[in-house]
């Protein structure tokens, strides 16, 4: 039975995944700077700060593959990214080659790519347009990810997630949105799939008005059962809630895009 290890244990896809995970893989060892708060007697929980590579060593004794959910999970302070997704990200990698640790799950996101137009169709081999400081990281995870697969023979894969939830929550989300279920379905594929060495897959459910070619997850397996449309007089009834977005509204990353946005936002059709 493969010892599995969740960082991020404590955060918002980390909670989710605590209940999804266990028939799959029983022996689930949790991991955040602080436990979760409703953490059950029959969990396993590992506190460490990814920022400090012994304590990131400690957790990983053992343990046959990694799901990294660790870290900052939106745009923030530079300190703050460099200490929990740059430092972070290369400790955790870094303990997975020391401890001999097969398979590294590495959660990255759609804000990687945030800075593609959403009429532009994009697969996982485009050169990244990160639309954040948080983006930039990701991409700096990706990279960690394809070096320590190429040189130390980790088998990585890395998801481009874009947004988790039980349902789509507005109109961009009608195209990134992924179902629970079907992220465990790639956390799957990740952790088992024999043709994995490195791969970098978009972390998105079976949505009609998709941006990305998602087509190599299918290659290997992936069918989602989340269908965005299902969830569409829901979306467009919140969209309606929120005020238009010029810069935010015309790119992929949305309002990632248009935060601190300082540029001419009349000229962007042109630009791109
Ligand atoms: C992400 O990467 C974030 O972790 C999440 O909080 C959402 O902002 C999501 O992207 C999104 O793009 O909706």
């Amino acid at each position: 039975m493969p010892r599995i290890l969740m960082t991020g244990a404590s955060g918002g896809i980390g909670t989710s995944l605590r209940k999804l995970l266990p028939p799959v893989y029983p022996d689930l060892v949790l991991s955040d700077i602080e436990p979760p708060a409703d953490l059950a007697r029959d969990e396993t929980f590992k506190a460490a700060d990814l920022g400090d590579l012994a304590q990131v060593e400690a957790i990983c004794e053992g343990v046959d593959g990694i799901l990294h959910f660790g870290g900052y999970s939106v745009e923030g302070p530079w300190d703050a990214i460099l200490q929990s997704n740059i430092i972070g990200c290369y400790n955790l990698f870094e303990a997975a080659r020391r401890k001999g640790v097969k398979r590294v799950v590495f959660a990255s996101s759609n804000h990687a790519v945030g800075f593609y137009p959403r009429h532009h169709r994009i697969g996982p081999d485009v050169t990244g347009r990160p639309d954040s400081r948080y983006g930039v990281s990701k991409l700096f995870g990706e990279g960690m990810g394809s070096l320590y697969a190429d040189k130390h023979g980790l088998r990585v894969t890395c998801l481009r997630i874009g947004n988790f939830g039980d349902k789509p929550i507005d109109h961009r989300r009608l195209s990134i949105w992924l179902k629970p279920e079907d992220l465990v379905q790639l956390c799957r594929i990740g952790l088992e799939h024999a043709d994995i060495r490195f791969e970098i897959l978009y972390g998105a459910s079976f949505n009609e008005r998709a941006w990305w070619d998602n087509s190599r997850a299918y290659d290997l397996g992936y069918r989602p059962t989340g269908k965005a449309e299902d969830f569409r007089e829901h979306a467009m009834a919140e969209q309606a809630k929120l005020p238009p977005d010029p810069v935010g509204d015309y790119y992929q990353g949305g309002a990632f895009c248009g935060m601190e946005f300082d540029g001419d936002a009349s000229g962007i059709v042109k630009w791109t």
